[in-house]
């Protein structure tokens, strides 16, 4: 993406889960663009299997740009009107496999059945046959039936044929041409390494690719593992565990130990990680409940506070390139965009809501200034590496990014009023957590923190945290 101001790069995305194209578009122009978010993932664009549920866009019926959330010119508008708001765009891209069920007919028409798939084309000769499903001891013991065998019910491409291989080559070179700048490879851990380098070879250009592959036993011993960075970017999923356990304090852990997660946890290099708090999956699989104090896969809405705790440090921290969550508000699993069972929904701004229990409404996280303002203290202090890590007690961490930025993070219920080495030239600078300073050119006096001597003393409230930068200095 283009520069956000003079010098200063972008250098995160939020992925807006189920939003519509339309509603897309609006949002780069009105908020991605100018809180300097690089991009936007959204969701699997081609024609899927027709349901209310959410995961029925995992369920790919051709590869025409015909989803719930909007057809090919509404597409292709979203990725013109982001461009010009300094927005990319990527796509998530379903690869993998194609929708089940016997016959069907999905969201733009086409028909579908028993190992056909007339609309892309694809016939049994394009599937993994016999078919065999993964079995979940597969995962620790058998990577050639974790790429090769169906994950529960979904037809299994053969992503070694080279004509499958062209199919989807001219799926993604079709997004490119629309102007899409990047992809997530959906259930990359279930391609051989060697068949998706040969189908990144196919699709010439330069483009953004992250791969979805959640670490296990058989990818450790085959070595797969190191070949996946090779591609490209790779989702962190021992980064989301480590803030999950870490915030939440679960198995011992606090925030002091953040630092062991990423001396220990096997991770990949900086430049390799994509990392996100949760993610689609992750926030509503393994929950104990629906409601408020959920323990889920990951953190979600119904972690409060601390989900937005945890963005801060994902955004202040440097390591990988952060992706914000942002979808809605659910009280199950399995449920999709409220009212919305097809396509064509409209996401109005009063839709978004800050209470977790209004199942269906949009939570727009990324709006939130504890996120938004984030990422533009991110983009400011891009060159500046980490130093002065320090932890008070087990759950505040404080730390400083050169002599750009300050972050200081009260994971406690109490208030945390402390004196910090800030590492900032003395000023007066806007706490970006609780003021849109500088964008407002205003902010007000509560927000305020001098610098003095390198020091502030501060009053951080109960589950709370202080975000200064350069970016932001009170112009006397
Ligand atoms: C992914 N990454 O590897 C996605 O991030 C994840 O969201 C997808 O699962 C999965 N892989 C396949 O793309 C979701 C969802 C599943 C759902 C599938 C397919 O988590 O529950 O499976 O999408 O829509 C559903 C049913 C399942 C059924 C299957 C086939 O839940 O019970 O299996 O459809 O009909 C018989
Ligand atoms: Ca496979």
């Amino acid at each position: 993406a283009a520069d956000w101001k003079p010098g200063v790069p972008r250098t995160a995305y939020v992925n807006l889960f189920e939003w519509s194209w339309s509603s897309v578009a609006r949002e780069c122009v009105t908020e991605l663009g100018p809180k300097g978010y690089a991009a936007v993932q959204v969701s699997p664009p081609q024609e899927h299997l027709k349901g209310s549920e959410w995961w029925v866009r995992y369920q790919p019926v051709s590869y025409k740009l015909d989803s719930r959330s909007g057809n090919r010119r509404e597409f292709f508008a979203m990725v013109q009107i982001c461009k010009a708001a300094g927005v990319d765009v990527y796509v998530d891209a379903v690869i993998n496999h194609m929708a089940g069920g016997t016959t069907g007919v999905g969201t733009a028409g086409s028909t579908y059945g028993n190992y056909i798939y007339p609309a892309v084309p694809y016939d049994r000769s394009s599937f993994h046959t016999p078919s065999c499903s993964i079995a979940s001891s597969d995962y620790d013991n058998n990577r050639s039936n974790v790429t090769q065998c169906d994950l529960p019910g979904l037809p299994d491409l053969d992503t070694g044929n080279p004509a499958v291989q062209d199919r989807i080559a001219a799926y993604l070179k079709d997004l490119l041409s629309l102007g899409v700048k990047g992809f997530r490879i959906d259930a990359a851990k279930h391609i051989k390494p060697e068949e998706l380098a040969a189908i990144k070879a196919k699709v010439p250009g330069a483009y953004f690719l992250t791969q979805e592959v959640i670490k296990d036993g058989s990818l450790y011993n085959s070595g797969d593992i190191n070949k996946y960075p090779e591609i490209g970017t790779v989702n962190e999923f021992s980064y989301v565990y480590a803030m999950k356990n870490m915030f939440m304090n679960m198995y011992g852990f606090n925030l002091s130990r953040m630092p062991e997660a990423f001396a220990n946890w096997g991770m990949f290099p900086s430049n390799k990680a994509t990392v996100f708090v949760n993610n689609h999956d992750t926030e509503r699989k393994y929950c104990d409940k629906y409601a408020p104090g959920a323990q889920c896969d990951s953190m979600n809405t119904f972690s409060g506070d601390k989900l937005y705790l945890a963005n801060v440090f994902m955004l202040g921290y440097p390591y990988g390139y952060p992706q914000v969550m942002s979808g809605y508000y659910f009280n199950s699993h399995d449920m999709g965009p409220v009212g919305q069972p097809y396509k064509g929904f409209e996401l109005t701004p009063s839709n978004c809501s800050s209470d977790p229990t209004a199942a269906g409404k949009w939570d727009c996280v990324h709006r939130d200034k504890r996120v938004a303002n984030m990422v533009g203290f991110r983009n400011f202090t891009a060159a500046s590496p980490l130093r002065r890590w320090a932890a008070d007690g087990e759950n505040r961490i404080s730390f400083v990014r050169g002599n750009k930025g300050f972050v200081a993070i009260n994971n406690t219920t109490d208030v945390w009023a402390k004196t910090f080495a800030t590492g900032l030239p003395d000023a007066t600078y806007c706490n970006v957590l609780t003021s849109d300073q500088p964008e407002t050119g205003f902010c007000p006096a509560a927000a305020q923190v001098k610098v003095v001597g390198g020091q502030a003393t501060l009053s951080i409230p109960a589950n709370a945290a202080v975000a200064l930068h350069f970016g932001a200095v009170v112009q006397p």
